[in-house]
């Protein structure tokens, strides 16, 4: 492999990576330029297994929409409707997410991830009837709900400060912040794809603040759209300058653009090479996370199961009722069973462990006995 990665002219990255040194800002962007995939996953491959040997973490989740109701015009988003009056739009009632939570009674569930539309018209109490009532049906569930955006927009919206917001919502029931809304950092894109909604220092900041109270969060980032190589160096490196502060990042998830049924369409999406890519860099920058997670969902099964050699190490979960990426074009199924993730685990030559939220590990599947 040295003269490999001496051909592709990593080789000084590789000595680093050997010594567990931290990369550049310049060294991310030639991984990311760098014509040799292979050698860039290689070197990631390298830390993934390092930290985690084979092991692959996948977990029994929920997916609960609430309302795509929402202020924020992002162009890349199929899901959300500007007011309730426009055809698609919906806000369902306290009871009738409970009952979604309810209709899964008997299921080993151990998280629900629920992310909203930013809805003008709802009390704040409507978010901790939904959390208290969720923990009320399932004690033992965590609750990973609301994005640094949404706490930010509700902030604003009840006037009240974004550490407030975040206590409230924790006494209610709350336990962890998901990683949407992230999107890319730098002002120059997020002014073009979503300039209506929290900036991202906003966004760091609403992490910093949960970090503080005791929170695990995960970030994210949206990519293969208008981005260049160097705004999404920035991006990782921010989160990792944040991470250097308060170790509360859990999980890094690269989310691939899809361009169905929104007003981005006409870019195409991103090649699976460049998922690849984006998982390995994002490993290999990201030095102080534990766990890069490939969204199945996002990248595709096959892709993801790639993605586990190219620094990843997580596949999410069983997710149940997805409706964000489908409605922008993603052909994946909308739910596996936790038998259904285990297999492809192993079929892509890894070792499923089920993991919660906080990565503890709630399951070692065995092998079925042939
Ligand atoms: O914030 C919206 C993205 C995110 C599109 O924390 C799109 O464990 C691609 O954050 N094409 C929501 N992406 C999903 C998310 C997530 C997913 C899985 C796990 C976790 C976690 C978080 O989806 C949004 C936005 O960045 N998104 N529309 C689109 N057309």
């Amino acid at each position: 492999m040295d003269a490999r990665l001496r051909r592709a002219g990593l080789a000084d990255i590789a000595d680093k990576v050997e010594a567990g040194a931290r990369l550049t800002f310049d060294e991310g962007v030639r991984l990311f330029e760098a014509p040799d995939l292979f050698a860039v996953g290689w070197l990631a491959n390298r830390i993934r297994e390092r930290r985690h040997a084979g092991r692959t973490y996948f977990n029994h989740n929920l997916r609960l929409e609430a309302t795509n109701v929402c202020e924020a015009s992002c162009l890349f988003c199929s899901f959300a409707r500007l007011t309730p009056d426009k055809p698609g739009a919906h806000t369902k009632t306290v009871e009738q997410v409970l009952d979604r939570l309810r209709a899964r009674d008997g299921e080993p569930l151990t998280e629900v991830h629920m992310v909203n539309g930013l809805h003008p018209g709802l009390p704040f109490s409507y978010y901790t009837d939904l959390l208290r009532g969720l923990k009320r049906i399932r004690p033992g569930i965590h609750l990973k709900c609301f994005t640094a955006v949404e706490i930010a927009f509700f902030a604003d919206h009840y006037g009240k400060t974004d550490l407030q917001v975040l206590e409230e919502l924790r006494e209610a029931g709350l336990d962890s912040l998901p990683g949407g809304g992230a999107e890319i950092f730098a002002p120059r894109v997020r002014r073009k794809i979503s300039y209506d909604k929290c900036d991202g220092d906003r966004y760091l900041a609403v992490h910093r603040l949960a970090h503080g109270i005791g929170m695990r969060t995960n970030a994210t980032m949206l990519y293969g759209h208008i981005e260049t190589m160097a705004e999404r160096v920035d991006h990782l490196l921010q989160l990792r300058a944040l991470q250097d502060e308060t170790s509360g990042l859990q999980a890094f998830i690269p989310l691939a653009f899809h361009p169905d049924n929104n007003q981005m369409r006409k870019l195409p999406a991103p090649p699976a090479t460049d998922t690849l890519r984006m998982h390995a860099v994002a490993r290999l920058l990201l030095d102080n996370v534990d766990h890069i997670k490939a969204y199945w969902i996002s990248c595709g099964v096959e892709v993801a199961q790639t993605a586990l050699w190219f620094g990843a190490d997580d596949l999410d979960g069983t997710v149940q009722e997805e409706t964000i990426y489908h409605m922008a074009g993603s052909t994946t199924p909308t739910a596996l069973s936790t038998a259904d993730i285990e297999q492809l685990i192993r079929d892509a030559g890894r070792e499923p462990l089920e993991r919660d939220t906080l990565y503890n590990v709630v399951r070692v599947p065995q092998l079925a006995h042939v």
